[in-house]
């Protein structure tokens, strides 16, 4: 044991009605909600950059947590925060975690020693994974805080940086691999840019597809059947991300045929900055088949950055997880916590509190989801107002052209009336259940 959650105990499920803070009201694990267990519908993930790694900072000011594993500097104070870490997980009764190397290891400068870190480090992971029975939902490589990223990895103009990219992703999907990661996330927060001025864009875009494509060849090569996942945002760190939104991130991966190697990780914080609701971002991946894991946390509607702050809206949630269930659930992804505390929440008390309140919000919102989708409202609806397209006529039209569609509606004397499309009451019918 570390001292640094000494005196907070294992958090239960003590049912709606409890008053306890440090309890779970909603989250019970072992419930079984549309004939799955809780826990394997949800799939929760804590992010390791956030909860240890994160020191407290905002653009304005700098640390403000004081953890016995600062400063981040050597191989003791790694293992202390893995100490610490792994405490966590298992006070909380949380399947999965997720890290960047730079979260983990040191950072020294040098290819060759952060190599050797990572495996030391990643070996630690094993043992305790081993022991506590925590499990691995991806691994990425952090390739945007050190200077060497600073005009992008994959889409630098300087070819040695795309080496080292490469070489970083390859250790990072490597300690993934071994550690029976189910997943592998490449999110390119510099993968964009500051100007057009200096930016050759087509370029850039063809480097960063060939290197996706390297990375599938390697995941194929060394038998990773986790999944490979790109993560949208649409700026921020650069000004422009090229993986912009879902759309976006659709289009390049048909471009550079890899649509069918590499899935989606969204972001309700992501969502909001594209101008999207996280809904929608979900919608979409769904309906281009590309729907992979999700990223959990909301911003702040007032500040313009990504506060990446931890989930407290349960409509905005429960349409999340509607839409994630009507596409059959998250699968081999999970519900990762890309969330912070605010930094005056200096507490272990603090982190163990904003994971409980997380995933209640997630559990409450996955309950109201499952209770629509049993309830079947919302699809009774959609398919009364697609029902015309049932009819031999309407189907036979697809297959046919727009001269004999023209013939159609002049020998049938077409003229379409406009139906309702009853926002009102459905909104009101989504509002029963959360
Ligand atoms: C940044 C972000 C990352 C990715 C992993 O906004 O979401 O933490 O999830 O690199
Ligand atoms: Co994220």
């Amino acid at each position: 044991m570390t001292q640094f959650f000494h005196g907070i105990d294992k958090v239960t499920f003590a049912g709606a009605d409890s008053t306890d803070p440090m309890a779970f009201h909603h989250y019970d694990p072992d419930e079984i909600v549309m004939g799955k267990r809780m826990e394997d519908h949800l799939r929760f993930a804590v992010a390791y950059w956030h909860s240890f790694a994160w020191e407290g900072g905002d653009p304005f000011g700098g640390q403000t947590f004081e953890r016995p594993w600062h400063p981040q500097d050597s191989m003791e104070r790694a293992r202390l925060k893995a100490d610490a870490a792994f405490e966590m997980f298992d006070l909380l009764n949380v399947p999965y975690f997720c890290w960047h190397d730079a979260d983990i290891r040191p950072e020294t400068g040098s290819f060759e020693t952060n190599l050797s870190t990572l495996n030391e480090i990643t070996d630690y992971f094993g043992e305790k994974m081993q022991t506590t029975g925590t499990k691995l939902l991806w691994g990425t490589a952090n390739m945007f805080t050190h200077r060497r990223w600073m005009s992008g990895a994959s889409t630098n103009p300087d070819p040695d940086v795309f080496a080292f990219a490469a070489a970083t992703v390859k250790s990072c999907l490597d300690a993934t691999h071994k550690l029976g990661g189910e997943n592998y996330v490449l999110w390119g927060g510099r993968e964009g840019y500051e100007t057009l001025l200096n930016t050759e864009m087509g370029l850039e875009l063809d480097h960063m597809g060939r290197f996706l494509a390297m990375v599938v060849e390697y995941k194929h090569k060394i038998g990773f059947k986790g999944q490979i996942l790109v993560e949208p945002k649409p700026q921020e760190p650069s000004k422009h991300q090229y993986d912009y939104d879902a759309a976006t991130c659709f289009g390049f991966l048909q471009k550079y045929g890899l649509e069918n190697e590499v899935k989606l990780n969204l972001e309700q914080g992501h969502a909001i900055l594209a101008g999207h609701s996280f809904e929608h971002e979900i919608a979409t991946a769904s309906a281009l088949g590309v729907l992979g894991s999700i990223d959990m946390n909301r911003n702040d509607y007032q500040s313009g950055w990504d506060t990446d702050q931890f989930p407290n809206n349960v409509p905005e949630v429960a349409m999340a997880y509607y839409h994630i269930l009507k596409n059959g659930g998250l699968k081999a992804g999970g519900t990762n916590f890309d969330a912070k505390l605010r930094r005056q929440s200096l507490d272990a008390k603090d982190l163990i509190a904003a994971h409980i309140g997380g995933m209640d919000i997630c559990a409450r919102g996955l309950k109201a989801a499952a209770a629509m989708i049993e309830d079947g409202g919302l699809q009774t609806a959609l398919n009364d107002r697609y029902a015309g397209w049932n009819t031999p006529e309407a189907q036979a039209m697809l297959q046919s052209d727009l001269a004999s569609i023209t013939q159609r509606v002049l020998d049938a004397q077409l003229s379409p009336v406009p139906k309702s499309g009853q926002q009102e009451i459905l909104e009101n019918y989504v509002n029963r259940f959360v």
